[in-house]
């Protein structure tokens, strides 16, 4: 029979033990807590479904809209708003990476071009008095568009602007690459355009804007866009006559911040206008290669959604759910950003 103090030492051997098991799991399960809190951080889980994608009734201008169709898409993780330049920013400084403005383009790429025309840069819009857009863009030529070397996300109104109190603004001036790049080094991906126009929607179904039929309910501005006209004023009555802060207007029905207008977003997918005759139902993932469009800028196009603060309800309206457009490859502008999303890892 063993003594009394020798019990007393085993037990408190055991305890111990016990005790320094209990803390192992109670560490394991915060490591893992914090683990997924910091992969969908600033992200919301948007749910996945059936919806009627594009419009049913799509006028001349937007025919790219229609035919509606079903699609049905798995649920993601999705960013809340627009990358923001403090967002974009980590990852400059993690990765040492150069966006595409910021580098001169190839002569390969425009052998007619003077050494001069080849320094990097970007398309900065321009208020543009005495043209009607109408006989200009999308198939004519766009005045308001001026290639400004030294515009780039860190200097995204040209070589003399910066982003200094811009932190929260949505990153601008970048190319598709550029946000492939960002989203591949976050541990994410760029969302597919049926993806992103379900999440637009936020949980509705057929309506004209992410919030609603109305376009400004109670007389309140719903998101920012352009309001005068175009492309010779902006009267800023939503309150901003250029890019705003991100979450400066409600969000959607998932969380979702600036799905209508402020800068277009991204997409993986190849553009191609007339997608929508030939779309699978389950998970569309776009045309295997964009459109070659010779009126546009000659390059292939992925998708952009959302809209812009230079959409006007005449001339653009594309602020809308349903809308489409697409960027080429080498462009970089100050209208266009990105937002990520996320698969559901097995742990989640
Ligand atoms: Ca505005
Ligand atoms: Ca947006």
């Amino acid at each position: 029979m063993e003594k009394p103090e020798v019990i007393k030492r085993s037990q408190r051997r055991i305890i111990t033990i016990m005790g320094l098991f209990l803390a192992s799991l109670v560490g394991l399960w915060f490591w893992a807590y914090k683990t997924k809190q910091d992969v969908t951080r600033d992200m919301v889980w948007i749910p996945g479904g059936e919806f009627a994608m594009g419009e049913s009734s799509t006028d001349e201008g937007h025919s790219e809209e229609g035919p509606a169709h079903l699609v049905v898409v798995k649920g993601f993780w999705m960013d809340t708003t627009e990358v923001t330049n403090a967002q974009f920013s980590k990852f400059i400084e993690a990765t040492g990476y150069v966006t595409d403005a910021e580098k001169d383009f190839s002569p390969k790429d425009f052998p007619t071009a003077k050494p001069e025309d080849l320094k990097g840069g970007s398309l900065i819009f321009q208020l543009t008095p005495g043209v009607n857009p109408f006989q200009c863009g999308p198939e004519g030529p766009t005045p308001w568009w001026k290639f400004t070397a030294g515009a780039t996300w860190r200097h995204p109104q040209g070589p003399a602007s910066d982003i200094k109190d811009k932190m929260n603004y949505p990153v601008i001036c970048i190319t598709w690459k550029d946000a492939k790049a960002y989203a591949t080094w976050a541990g994410k991906r760029l969302p597919t355009e049926a993806e992103w126009e379900f999440a637009a929607r936020g949980g509705l179904q057929n309506k004209k804007f992410v919030w609603g039929d109305e376009e400004k309910p109670d007389g309140k501005f719903m998101a920012n866009y352009w309001q005068g006209g175009f492309p010779r004023k902006d009267d800023g009555e939503d309150g901003f006559t250029s890019v705003a802060p991100v979450k400066s207007f409600p969000p959607n029905g998932y969380g979702l911040y600036d799905m209508s207008g402020n800068v277009w977003e991204m997409c993986e997918d190849w553009y191609s206008p007339r997608f929508y005759d030939i779309s699978p139902k389950d998970n569309p993932l776009g045309p295997a290669v964009g459109t070659y469009d010779p009126n546009r800028t000659g390059f292939t196009e992925h998708v952009m959604r959302g809209g812009s603060w230079l959409c006007d309800q005449g001339y653009c309206f594309r602020y809308r759910p349903a809308a489409r457009s697409g960027i080429d490859s080498i462009s970089s502008t100050n209208h266009a950003g990105f937002r990520c999303v996320k698969d559901k890892a097995e742990s989640n």
